[in-house]
């Protein structure tokens, strides 16, 4: 008879995130998976200040180790954002604080990070638009043990945002493929091609293995 699912804690307070995580893992992994919210845990001293490294992999490390001491053992962290070409990678690991608004949260804040996106942009011609999606994923599990994943999706940013789905730079940028943005795509086609669900489809087969 299987035993009760190990409490998987997914260090993220981003609710956009925490709606596509919650569709992307897997369900009959022996894995139960709650956000900080979700587990009781308020803002902690010191969280603003973890993800301070230069890639999104160390990032995803960071925070998993920030809040292993608050979990049963099992953490599940990721950081992800927006790389363009014609900005050199940027807004790459600052895209949430690219507007620097740090007085702001949720869709105020992504509409304000959309119209800096914008306006760094304005001089930009349409061929010039590339740019990706990168997203890290790491498990920390209870021996200290790392387990890792990342996932990209290519696209183009538009001039002006489309559509209401999704969150942060979604209703800007248009994957390879499509016609829409990914602001206009239906969740289970994101998840598809997105950065998070390859992230995750990849990590899901090495938790069927830890298991
Ligand atoms: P955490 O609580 O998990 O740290 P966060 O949103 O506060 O989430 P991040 O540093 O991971 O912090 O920020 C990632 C930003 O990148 C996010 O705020 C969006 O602006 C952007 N981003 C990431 N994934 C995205 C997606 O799927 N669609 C649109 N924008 C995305």
């Amino acid at each position: 008879m299987p035993g009760s699912p190990i409490s998987v804690l997914v260090a993220t307070r981003n609710p956009g995130k925490v709606r596509e995580i919650a569709d992307l893992l897997p369900g009959d992994s022996g894995l139960s998976f709650h956000t900080l919210d979700e587990a009781g845990i308020s803002p902690q001293p010191g969280e603003e200040s973890v993800e301070v490294h230069e890639t999104f992999a160390e990032n995803a490390r960071a925070k998993a180790a920030f809040f292993h001491p608050l979990s049963d053992g099992w953490v599940l962290a990721e950081d992800s954002g927006l790389c363009v070409d014609a900005l050199d990678g940027a807004p790459g690991v600052g895209s949430k604080r690219f507007s620097n608004r740090a007085d702001l949260s949720g869709e105020a804040l992504d509409r304000a990070n959309i119209d800096a996106l914008l306006r760094a942009l304005e001089e930009v011609p349409a061929e010039k638009r590339g740019a990706e999606f990168r997203c890290a994923v790491a498990l920390l599990t209870p021996d200290g043990r790392a387990e890792t994943s990342a996932g990209v999706c290519r696209g183009r940013i538009r001039s002006r945002p489309r559509g209401g789905g999704g969150f942060g730079y979604d209703p800007l940028f248009v994957p390879e493929g499509f016609g829409r943005t990914m602001a206009e795509l239906r969740p289970e086609e994101k998840h598809a091609i997105s950065h998070r669900g390859r992230a995750f489809g990849k990590l899901a087969e090495l938790l069927i293995g830890l298991t």
